[in-house]
């Protein structure tokens, strides 16, 4: 269900269950879950590559299981809770950049998993559908945090509530994502893009994501002392060191992570 391969500092993790659009099971969840936390956890891995096999990135919660659960009188808040809230919350906080290579359609909790990414690059076949209104259900995953960081207040309330699909194009136009490429082009430039990332200043990387989460919800006061306490950390690191070096020598810097 889950593919999980590290080449280049870089773990690629593939949703792969292409027959139901890389939909959500509990099993899928519990593996994507499993595979976040190995990632953020092996030093060896330095950035994230996140992607669906198949034609879609991720089609959100598995609604077979889904009709299965409600039949059966089960509530959603203890799935909601024990899954999509941990891997969520571990992707937007993990300590190194997490890139999403959106090859095709990614609705419901599947856009919510793109959009706690810290960059997307989508192919022209790429699509986001804010899926939930249309089932009768309200956002979760997080996309009403992240949503209308991404592309403001107003639009993230007509995606929401109209939940009309945003192709590619529009979705380059909106913010949504950084880049659009051709299909056949996705995973290599996605793949160069994490690998970049994977050598650059990972802890330097980890203190700008908890600044910007910090300074969407906290004062410019706060803010900046959380930057000056962050700043402080990033200039005793190896790389701060030998990067200046490096410009002063006229020299390429190399990051090591340290
Ligand atoms: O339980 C909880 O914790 C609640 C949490 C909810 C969070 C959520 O994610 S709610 C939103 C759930 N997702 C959706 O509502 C999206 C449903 N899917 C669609 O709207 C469309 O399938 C797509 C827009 C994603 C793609 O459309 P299209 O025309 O390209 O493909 P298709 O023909 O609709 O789907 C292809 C197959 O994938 C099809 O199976 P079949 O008929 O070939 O056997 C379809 O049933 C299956 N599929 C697509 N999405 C899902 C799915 N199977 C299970 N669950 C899905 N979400």
């Amino acid at each position: 269900m889950i593919r999980y391969d590290v080449a280049d500092a870089v773990a690629a993790i593939t949703l792969d269950r292409p027959d139901a659009m890389n939909s959500l099971t509990v099993e899928a969840k519990s593996a994507l879950l499993g595979a976040l936390r190995e990632a953020a956890g092996d030093t060896a891995v330095r950035a994230v590559l996140l992607t669906g096999a198949g034609r879609a990135f991720c089609a959100g919660q598995d609604l077979r299981e889904h009709a299965d659960n409600l039949e059966a009188g089960r509530g959603l808040t203890d799935t909601v809770r024990a899954h999509y809230n941990p891997i969520v919350e571990l992707i937007a906080t993990m300590a190194k950049p997490v890139v999403a290579a959106v090859n095709g359609v990614a609705a419901g909790a599947g856009a919510s998993l793109a959009f706690a990414c810290d960059l997307r690059v989508a192919s022209e076949k790429a699509r986001f559908a804010l899926a939930f209104s249309g089932i009768g259900l309200a956002p979760d995953s997080g996309a009403s945090w992240t949503l209308q960081r991404l592309v403001g207040p107003g639009r993230a309330a007509e995606l929401m509530l109209l939940g009309e699909p945003v192709d590619a194009a529009r979705a380059l136009e909106l913010g949504l994502v950084t880049r659009v490429v051709p299909a056949d082009d996705l995973q290599k430039t996605a793949r160069e893009l994490a690998v970049r990332l994977a050598s650059g200043p990972t802890l330097a990387y980890a203190a700008t994501k908890r600044a910007l989460a910090y300074a969407a919800t906290h004062s410019l006061p706060d803010s900046l002392a959380l930057e000056a306490e962050l700043q402080d950390a990033c200039a005793a690191t190896h790389d701060h060191l030998d990067a200046t070096r490096a410009f002063l020598a006229k020299e390429r810097p190399v990051f090591n992570g340290r």
